[in-house]
């Protein structure tokens, strides 16, 4: 049955692989799976055909046959389910690897896109500069914990999972920022995530629709 997600038409990172699309097309990389993309510009994203998709008017969605699914972390475990790759087939190993799915997007995210939010949209206020350095430091918090808990492994729970692909998404979002390369382990563990061809698969394929000269 064919997949279809959807990405941006052009996304604003210029095809740095920040949009969430690439999660996805990560997963399906890693399991092998031939997919189509649907692009989609920002108006495109509120009209009803789409908002009959992602009720928020968001990309990535995913469908397959008659199944629609928005959402990136239930995309991906949706994708993790179908096919071997992202899961343990142990039970208390998958529910580890799907913990640290939840522990990505719910627990080390927030403080990241709190990040943006401080640059992009408050960046002018006049108290963005005493705001900044506290979201900078909820930040390494968290990096500090995750820091701990990684130590030299080389995954979060033994081999790769839809866990790590995760997280390593998530990090990927503050490399501007220098705050991750305080945490050379953690450094090390994205630099792993991005070496697997899978991801480079789906980081090439994003880019060939993003790059300023593309299209
Ligand atoms: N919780 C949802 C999920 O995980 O799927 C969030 C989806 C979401 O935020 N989608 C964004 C979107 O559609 C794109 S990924 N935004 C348009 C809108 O809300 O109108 C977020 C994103 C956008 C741009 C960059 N960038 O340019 O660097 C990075 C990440």
């Amino acid at each position: 049955m064919t997949i279809a997600i959807t990405a941006f038409e052009r996304s604003p990172d210029g095809g740095k692989g920040l949009a969430r699309d690439t999660r996805v097309r990560w997963a399906l990389e890693e399991t092998g799976q031939p997919y189509e993309v649907h692009l989609v510009s920002f108006a495109e994203m509120k009209e009803r055909r789409h908002l009959a998709l992602h009720p928020f008017g968001q990309i990535p969605t995913y469908e397959e046959g008659d199944l629609a699914l928005f959402e990136t972390g239930a995309i991906v475990l949706h994708i993790a389910e179908q096919r071997a790759g992202l899961l343990p087939e142990v039970r208390n190993a998958r529910a580890r690897a799907i913990t640290w799915m939840f522990a990505a997007l719910n627990t080390v995210e927030p403080p990241i896109l709190d990040l943006q939010t401080a640059i992009i949209a408050e960046g002018g206020r006049p108290w963005s500069h005493e705001r900044l350095p506290l979201v900078m430091d909820r930040i390494r918090a968290r990096l500090h914990q995750l820091s701990a808990r990684l130590g030299d492994a080389d995954w979060l729970d033994d081999a790769f999972s839809a866990g790590d692909l995760l997280m390593v998404s998530v990090l990927l979002r503050l490399r501007t920022s220098g705050i991750l390369a305080e945490f050379p382990n953690l450094t090390a563990y994205v630099a792993r995530g991005e070496a697997r061809p899978a991801y480079q698969r789906a980081f090439a394929a994003q880019l060939a629709m993003n790059a300023p000269s593309a299209g």
